[in-house]
């Protein structure tokens, strides 16, 4: 049906007959996308249930990748792109009349995810696929994904984000795959012919139904699964938990109400450790879920548990997904009737780990008390995990209290779930060299010291199909007229690019790009925000979540300085900007929200202001997501990377305005390090205190922040107009608190300290724009190396130093 256009074009119109019993004429954009959903699924059925065949016969070995969230955006233009019909589809839709591009704006965002770690997940998708690694992902079927934000008055309001109310092309319900979960209830021994057997009595039911989604692998890549679950009630009612267990109808729709709460929505927190219990039945719903279903499958094989580790790898993103491990040992012991040590063995060969973060908030724990309501016999596993372990701990560090005590899974009434991941796991990894670093010598230094083998650096990345190919089609066939297209399945061929940095024919080529993507994402904004922004400012963009630590507040402050400096002297050349925010804030994180109303304050004066608005603009985008980030990246000219040293583990987004030829001004954190030792001084602009400092301040405390306001104009004047009744008033209960933390509470994350070398380096960009040659010499450097970063490199490494497992298809890629 994608043989040719012609083909397409037949098929197409009958199956709006067919279907959906509307001619041409008669249907609307989303029945196209619907049918052309409808297509593709029917296209690559085949291929789908032969990966599941040729898994049958050889029982090569599976990836699991686990994680509570998949951020995979929208699907329908990235599958026909990997399909390598995405052309002739658009050409085809043209002669009926149809504009692709409007088609694929029908489709809803999955937006299963908070940021970097979910979208993440979606990169490694599309990685092991292209590929052709069997690698799937196994996720929870959120019915409403990460809220949708609207910018009122200033303020973020949080709207539900219903993805699924108009039904998912993608995916496919399962039910013959359902499997029960477990909670609640107690739990009985039994000793048997010298034998302890465990029972779980007086459980509630709960039924996990799969929906299958194809991940479609690039060229000759291969066509993974997606499996997300839903949580139902187990439709027998006499079977439920025995507290529900009398004919109440009010008491059977509570208990279906509690059930279906479990996959309602995605935890909109992607900053602090989120203690409520839906949230523990979530982790324990996919866990056990997935756990049952990888096993059901290895079943099939006729192999015996002990070979597990040789055909099956699981890996946690992050430690939300623990539970595995001691559901795994479960149901090894208690229904496959293992002894203690051989199914440790076979669990701790199975589990791998991903770290995403060193805030002390973000380390999950869990108050025993509330896993051993819910979870009884998993806490008892996770109770003999950590007894044999301290046990071990006693051995080697005989009277090391402390040591012993850092490094127990078990502590003061609350579970480490990082401790639990490390133990149970054969490998844990960091997300950049920095931030592994930080692992070993600092948050983890205990754990790096007893098994230093475990542990290993895997730089992030991301999938330059979604980031380059399809989000900014006209620079990817740029790149291919100046050096073919070996980069587009060898993404580090991209470095060739260096031999044209100063090709001026080339150069000319990327300058009128990146100038025609400008000009859509102002038609963007014109139409969103009624805002007219001039295409020849500088595009600067920050775009991610809202936390102090990636310091937006420090971007706005200075914004409101050069505000001030143009109000000044209204008369001085200056380079035009346009400033550029995107970012949603965790609902209950108070300060952030702040922040997002002084940007739209900061926003609505300098955009209405007739003196400043032709140098200096500002805006706020509504409703940060990965089909909006596909607009706007590839339209930025700086990507603003300016987290706290020390604090943000790798980034992502850095390297996708990388890819897309903006340059970065940035902190030496996370993964920026690596762009700059790549890219060198000359083609990036680094400022601020380096970790060494951070360090060193938290060790002498001689960080005064009211210091800096005290020292320098610029930043006392910003900081009363927070309060003051001048041009951005009049706000200051708000703005009040902002000012608290920067003053009060001695700038936790030194905005203060690194305004003056951000402003610096803000003018530094500010001169190197001007010579429009040399920028476009840095931006090309700039891509040539992005492609060290694409998520295909990230996964070869995940595939051979941790899963050991190789392409399915061996020698079918390019
Ligand atoms: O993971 C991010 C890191 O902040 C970022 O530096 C890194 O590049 C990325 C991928 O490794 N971490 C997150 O996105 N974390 C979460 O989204 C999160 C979600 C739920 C939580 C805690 C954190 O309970």
């Amino acid at each position: 049906m994608f043989n040719n256009k012609e083909t397409f074009k037949l098929v197409f119109t009958e199956q709006l007959v067919s279907r959906l019993g509307k001619g041409l004429e008669e249907a609307t954009a989303e029945d196209v996308y619907k049918i052309i959903g409808g297509m593709i699924r029917e296209y690559v059925g085949r291929e789908w249930a032969d990966a599941n065949r040729i898994y049958r016969d050889t029982g090569q070995k599976q990836v699991y990748y686990f994680s509570l969230e998949f951020l995979i955006g929208r699907l329908m233009g990235n599958n026909l792109l990997n399909l390598g019909v995405l052309d002739m589809v658009r050409s085809g839709l043209l002669e009926l009349g149809w504009n692709l591009n409007e088609i694929e704006e029908q489709e809803p965002d999955a937006g299963l995810g908070n940021g970097g770690l979910g979208r993440l997940a979606a990169c490694f998708l599309d990685s092991l696929a292209s590929l052709s690694y069997a690698g799937h992902g196994c996720g929870i079927r959120y019915k409403y994904g990460l809220f949708e934000q609207k910018i009122i008055d200033g303020h973020q309001v949080e709207l539900p984000d219903n993805w699924l109310q108009r039904g998912n092309v993608w995916e496919e319900r399962r039910a013959d795959k359902a499997v029960e979960v477990r909670f609640w209830g107690r739990v009985e021994v039994d000793v048997r012919e010298g034998r302890t057997v465990f029972h779980t009595l007086d459980y509630e039911r709960v039924l996990a139904v799969p929906y299958d989604v194809p991940v479609i692998g690039y060229g000759e890549g291969q066509v993974n699964t997606l499996r997300l679950w839903s949580a139902e009630s187990a439709s027998d009612i006499s079977r439920i938990r025995s507290a529900h267990h009398h004919n109440s109808y009010y008491k059977f729709l509570e208990y279906n109400r509690s059930v279906e709460s479990i996959s309602e929505f995605l935890y909109p927190d992607d900053s602090a450790y989120e203690g409520k219990l839906l949230r523990l039945k979530q982790q324990y719903f996919l866990c056990s879920a997935g756990v049952q279903s990888i096993l059901r499958t290895f079943d099939k094989l006729g192999k015996t548990y002990r070979e597990l580790p040789e055909h099956v790898a699981i890996h946690i993103n992050d430690t939300h997904p623990t539970l595995v491990i001691p559901e795994l040992m479960r149901i090894l012991i208690d229904d496959k009737g293992f002894g203690w040590d051989e199914a440790w063995d076979i669990t701790s060969r199975t589990v791998s780990y991903t770290n995403h973060t060193l805030l002390s908030e973000a380390l999950e724990k869990w108050p025993a008390g509330m896993v051993r309501e819910l979870l009884p016999r998993i806490y008892m596993m996770i109770e003999e995990i950590n007894k044999r372990f301290c046990g071990m701990l006693l051995e080697r560090y005989p009277g090391d209290h402390e040591r012993i005590s850092q490094l127990a899974i078990i502590e003061s009434d609350q579970i480490r779930m990082a401790n639990l991941a490390i133990v149970g796991s054969y490998h844990v990894n960091g997300v950049a060299a920095l931030h592994t670093e930080l692992l070993k010598t600092q948050v983890m230094k205990p754990f790096y010291e007893l098994y230093p083998e475990r542990f290993s650096n895997k730089t992030n990345g991301i999938t330059h199909r979604r980031w380059l190919m399809h989000s900014n089609s006209g620079l990817s066939r740029w790149i291919c007229d100046g050096i073919g297209d070996s980069w587009i399945t060898d993404p580090r061929q991209l470095i060739q690019l260096k031999g044209l940095q100063n090709d001026s024919a080339f150069q000319q080529g990327i300058q009128r790009i990146k100038r025609s993507n400008k000009e859509r994402l102002a038609d963007y904004i014109a139409n969103k925000q009624g805002i007219a922004v001039n295409p020849d400012s500088i595009f600067d963009v920050h775009v991610k979540r809202l936390h102090g630590y990636k310091r937006q507040l420090l971007n706005i402050l200075r914004v409101m300085h050069a505000y001030n400096e143009i109000k000044d002297q209204p008369g001085k050349d200056r380079v035009p900007r346009t400033v550029i925010f995107g970012a949603k804030a965790a609902p209950g994180y108070y300060l952030a929200k702040s922040i997002i109303k002084l940007i739209n304050v900061v926003a609505d004066v300098v955009n209405k202001d007739p003196q400043v608005n032709d140098k200096l603009q500002v805006l706020f985008l509504e409703n940060y997501s990965v089909s909006l980030a596909e607009k706007i990246i590839p339209a930025a000219d700086v990507s603003e990377q300016i987290s706290t040293a020390g604090k943000e583990a790798s980034g992502t987004g850095n390297m996708k305005f990388m890819m897309n030829g903006a340059l970065t001004i940035g902190t030496l954190d996370g993964a920026n390090v690596e762009m700059f030792e790549l890219l060198g001084r000359e083609n990036m602009f680094l400022f601020g205190l380096e970790l060494e400092d951070v360090l060193a301040y938290y060790r002498t405390g001689a960080y005064v922040s009211r210091e800096r306001y005290e020292q320098d104009p610029r930043i006392a004047r910003v900081l009363n107009q927070l309060i003051s009744s001048g041009p951005f008033c009049c706000h200051e209960l708000e703005f009040g608190q902002i000012l608290q933390s920067l003053l009060d509470h001695n700038d936790e994350f030194f905005v203060l300290e690194d305004f003056a070398s951000y402003v610096a380096t803000q003018s530094a960009i500010d001169d190197a724009y001007v010579n429009q040659r040399s920028w476009t010499e840095k931006s090309i450097v700039n891509i040539a190396h992005s492609g060290h970063f694409s998520s295909d490199n990230t996964i070869h490494r995940y595939a051979s130093d941790i899963w050991n497992v190789s392409p399915v298809k061996v020698g079918m890629k390019g």
